[in-house]
């Protein structure tokens, strides 16, 4: 497996060139090795957390975990599993999660992450929020000094009611970082709806926005937001996987 060659010492290694998908798939099978039968899962999603779930229900498949119940963080992911033959439950029936694995799209060094490029923050909030460990994967492209500084979107999951007012009470708010916010459109340009029948606001900033825990805060009390992307002090282990090897970081 990639790990496995990830893991050989410098002078035994041939010189692969691995591409992102294929670091994703490192840092999403080393994840899976944290994973025990029994466990209640919390099962994310994006292109990094899929390798995990595809890996969760092989090694189901194979009886080397028994007894599992996911719990999946967007209708996607519920597919997903559902085709695999994992178990799937929810909150309601499972308050209390032994593990989540999620990707995330910006990590910093005190594993605060940015998350919800592909949309499913609110779910994966209220799963990765009530779960005893929370196990981040991603490549090492998503490795930055300060969130939102990526020149990335920070995204805003808001109400569809006279969302241009919330966009413009959240660019405001954010005026001194240059902010821009966008609604964000699907592929066919219509308004990009959520699993919970939202609409996202992009946030673009020049500038970092200053204390992450007070620019919360201050999203959250705009009326008409429902939750952003910015999930602090969440994560208990970001495992990154980049050309040089696995690197575990845990809080
Ligand atoms: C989810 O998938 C999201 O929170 C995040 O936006 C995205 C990361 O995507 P990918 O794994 O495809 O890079 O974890």
């Amino acid at each position: 497996s990639f790990v496995e060659v990830l893991s050989r010492p410098p002078s035994l290694s041939p010189p692969v060139i691995l591409t992102q998908d294929e670091l994703k798939k490192i840092a999403a099978y080393k994840a899976v090795e944290f994973v025990e039968s029994g466990m209640v899962l919390g099962l994310g999603t994006g292109s990094t957390a899929k390798h995990a779930v595809d890996r969760i229900g092989e090694l189901l498949r194979l009886g080397k975990l028994k007894n599992i119940v996911g719990i999946p963080t967007s209708k996607k992911t519920q597919e997903q599993a559902v085709s695999l033959g994992i178990p799937v439950s929810d909150l309601d029936h499972h308050s209390t999660i032994d593990l989540a694995i999620d990707g995330a799209d910006e990590v910093d060094p005190q594993l605060n992450l940015v998350k919800g490029r592909g949309g499913s923050l609110l779910r994966e909030k209220m799963v990765e929020g009530t779960c005893k460990k929370f196990i981040c994967i991603v490549d090492e492209s998503k490795l930055v000094k300060h969130l939102g500084g990526s020149g990335l979107a920070m995204p805003v999951e808001v109400v569809p009611f006279c969302w241009k007012f919330t966009a413009n009470k959240l660019q405001n708010l954010f005026e001194d970082s240059g902010c821009v916010a966008k609604l964000r459109n699907d592929s066919k340009g219509k308004p990009f709806v959520t699993d919970n029948g939202n609409y996202i606001v992009d946030l673009y900033l020049k500038k970092d926005i200053g204390d992450l825990q007070v620019a919360s805060d201050a999203i959250l009390r705009i009326a008409g937001v429902v939750e952003h992307g910015m999930f602090l002090d969440m994560a208990t282990t970001v495992i990154v996987a980049g050309e040089l090897g696995i690197t575990i970081k845990n809080k």
